[in-house]
């Protein structure tokens, strides 16, 4: 199986890490997002949406990290993506917290635009505009994230025990800490972050965005 990804990319992260986790074997084929190899025709006729990762598994090609992930997990039966209906249905909905709700703010709100040319607005005012908007949207997801969906006395998001929604969140979280964010005022996040990061596989995965991450520490940032 063949994994289109590029490592600073969230999303490919998270394919990344469970893979790692659970062994899964893949071709890791590098597609260079920062010399636009993901722009060109030969990638373009791989995933028309010109995004990573995509999978390839003998011929079936797969976007979207979310389907990616749950395909993989179906394929290896991973505990980390229960078979009972009601559990998996709860991994499910802290999933698709994350991706409809959480990471366009975070993500595509505060962050990106900070890092990339292509996420700037056409206007000073617009972007600032769009950067405070997306600061006070990512907070009011923090505050859920911390006192519903973790609380004090879950390890998971889940319960006791890692599913698929945590890879997916602790990426999406992860990825303000290039822009500093430390996320002090969300106790039960930093410890649930903690302990993502002392995941076997977590230092290996990260490696280049750390390096991405040093390469940043004189700019200034809005962060949380
Ligand atoms: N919904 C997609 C999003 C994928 C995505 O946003 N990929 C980014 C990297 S994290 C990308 O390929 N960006 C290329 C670009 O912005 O031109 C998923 O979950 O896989």
């Amino acid at each position: 199986m063949k994994l289109y990804y590029h490592p600073a990319s969230t999303t490919s992260r998270i394919i990344m890490m469970f893979a790692a986790e659970e062994a899964i074997p893949l071709d890791y084929q590098l597609v260079d997002l920062m010399t636009g190899e993901h722009l060109k025709p030969e990638f373009q006729a791989i995933n028309p949406s010109c995004l990573v990762p995509v999978l390839d598994d003998d011929g079936f090609v797969l976007a979207e990290s979310g389907a990616i992930i749950r395909y993989l997990a179906g394929m290896v039966q991973s505990m980390a993506y229960p078979s009972d209906l009601k559990k998996r249905a709860r991994v499910d909905e802290a999933m698709e917290w994350f991706y409809s709700n959480y990471y366009k703010d975070h993500g595509y709100g505060l962050v990106y635009p900070q890092l990339f040319p292509h996420h700037k607005r056409p206007t000073e005012e617009a972007h600032a505009g769009t950067i405070a908007w997306g600061k006070q949207r990512a907070q009011h997801w923090l505050g859920i994230l911390d006192k519903n969906l973790i609380g004090p006395d879950r390890p998971f998001l889940c319960g006791d025990t890692i599913t698929l929604a945590d890879y997916v969140g602790a990426e999406m979280v992860a990825v303000g800490e290039l822009v500093r964010c430390e996320y002090l005022n969300y106790p039960n996040v930093r410890r649930w972050l903690g302990r993502m990061k002392a995941l076997p596989s977590w230092g290996k995965v990260h490696e280049v965005v750390e390096g991405f991450k040093a390469s940043l520490k004189d700019q200034p940032f809005v962060s949380i």
